[in-house]
């Protein structure tokens, strides 16, 4: 078995080993470069180590693993446009290097790219990834939809955000943890409860990247701070200070600002003086729970356990 370091080298190195075309620049130099400015791998290590949990051959996996970083990575092509994001991974976002226009083709051949990993997959296991796959990749895009319908609605609920929330971001760490199970040929019943297990995790995870979008520190995060707020967007901390604010401070949540920076320091004192950001982790915390509850429920050893828990807590330990 692999920690979570080495299998993230695994994949760092298998990543500079794929082979994208030259020609057209504009269409591949944005892929090479969103692909290879790193990031954490969370999505292909977790399929590595789902595979580690029922067989030593973490190689059979590889081509899943990569399948899924291409496709995250094209999400994040496509969702920093939508969320005029101008920055990613302490670098310009691929739309202010390359133009919008640019930037929606280098997403669009990156899930090209996904699908000629995938096509690389044993054919006994195939039609179920496939299945997953398209799933997971089906659920991003409902979510990414209710995302940007909800910047300009005020009657969202915390059970509409959560259900958004598990769309867009929690069902590819549950699709990716699945998969690295179908490969390695677990039974339906663990591969399940290895869906639940990333699920989970990937609510808190995105509760944890709605509170580092206010409270994240600006050297370390890599994106815009505030840019959540300066979107509308409905986080757990805007709905939650929604419900908490006394009358006379919805100006400062929903009024307009003179600017950017004027916003995003008002919200942010409005959610310190009512403890919004406690609030949040709590939230967290709960989707932590039921995280570590699936892992336990799992019928694996003990103690192949073990660096999934490390894994998780590192990605609870984030900064960006
Ligand atoms: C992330 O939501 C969801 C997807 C599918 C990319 P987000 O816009 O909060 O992500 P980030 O903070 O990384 O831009
Ligand atoms: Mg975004
Ligand atoms: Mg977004
Ligand atoms: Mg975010």
């Amino acid at each position: 078995m692999h920690n979570p370091i080495e299998l993230q080298k695994i994949i760092e190195e298998a990543i500079g080993e794929i082979a994208y075309p030259v020609r057209p620049a504009n269409l591949y130099e944005p892929i090479k470069y969103i692909m290879s400015l790193g990031g954490k791998r969370i999505r292909p290590v977790m399929v590595l180590m789902a595979t580690e949990l029922f067989t030593d051959e973490v190689s059979i996996a590889l081509d899943v693993a990569l399948a899924i970083e291409t496709f995250h990575n094209f999400t994040l092509v496509h969702d920093d446009i939508m969320d005029n994001a101008p920055l990613r991974r302490g670098k310009q976002t691929v739309h202010e290097k390359w133009g919008v226009n640019n930037a929606i083709l280098s997403g669009d051949v990156m899930m090209v790219e996904s699908n000629k990993h995938l096509s690389k997959v044993d054919s006994s296991v195939l039609k179920p990834v496939l299945d997953t796959f398209n799933q997971t990749a089906q659920g991003v895009c409902e979510g990414q939809q209710l995302d940007m319908e909800f910047e300009t609605r005020d009657d969202v609920s915390i059970e509409e955000y959560i259900d958004m929330i598990r769309l867009k971001t929690a069902v590819l760490l549950g699709g990716a943890m699945k998969l690295g199970a179908i490969v390695a040929g677990a039974d339906e019943k663990n591969a399940e409860l290895l869906y639940q297990f990333g699920e989970n995790l990937g609510v808190a995870f995105q509760l944890q990247d709605d509170i580092l979008d206010v409270y994240g520190d600006p050297e370390k995060f890599g994106k815009q701070v505030g840019g959540d707020i300066i979107s509308n967007k409905k986080t757990f901390l805007h709905l939650t200070a929604k419900q908490l604010i006394k009358p006379n401070e919805t100006d400062v949540l929903l009024g307009n600002h003179d600017t950017a920076e004027q916003k995003v320091a008002a919200v942010t004192a409005l959610y310190d003086s009512y403890g919004i950001r406690e609030l949040s982790n709590a939230k967290m915390e709960q989707y932590l729970t039921k995280a570590y509850q699936a892992l336990a429920d799992l019928d694996v050893y003990e103690s192949r356990k073990t660096y999934l828990r490390e894994l998780t807590k590192q990605i609870m330990e984030r900064e960006s």
